[in-house]
């Protein structure tokens, strides 16, 4: 059994859960915030046994879009200059497999 944790972007989410769901496969939707953005995203749990693994990669590599967007670094306090936009790639989605050592319902 593994664990497939997904950050996902929040536009991609529900047609994620709609494949997911499709496909009989559980996850449960976590709100999260990355942590160099700063910006919402969404964390998913979904538990599959180790044979559904790769399908489930393949469900989110053919969901999760790339996108791209523009990131405005700090400015230094009190100094007038202000550093240019970057522009930062992100997803379509960044996946950890976990083993999972004990699944139970209880
Ligand atoms: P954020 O941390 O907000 O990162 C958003 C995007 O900013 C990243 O996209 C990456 O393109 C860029 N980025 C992140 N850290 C950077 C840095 N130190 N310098 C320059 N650019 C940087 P993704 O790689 O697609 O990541 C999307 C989201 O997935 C992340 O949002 C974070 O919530 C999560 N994530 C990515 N890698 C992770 C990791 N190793 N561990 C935990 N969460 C991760």
């Amino acid at each position: 059994m593994k664990m497939v944790i997904a950050m996902v972007q929040d536009q991609d989410v529900n047609k994620l859960l709609k494949v997911l769901t499709d496909n009989n496969y559980s996850a449960t939707k976590l709100a999260s915030t990355g942590g160099f953005l700063r910006q919402g995203n969404t964390t998913l749990l979904i538990g599959v046994t180790d044979e559904k693994v790769s399908e489930v990669k393949e469900l989110i590599k053919e969901t999760c879009q790339t996108r791209k967007q523009l990131v405005s670094p700090m400015s230094t306090v009190g100094n007038s200059y202000m550093p240019a936009p970057i522009e930062v790639s992100v997803g379509g989605a960044t996946v950890f497999v976990v083993e999972v050592t004990d699944f139970l319902k209880i």
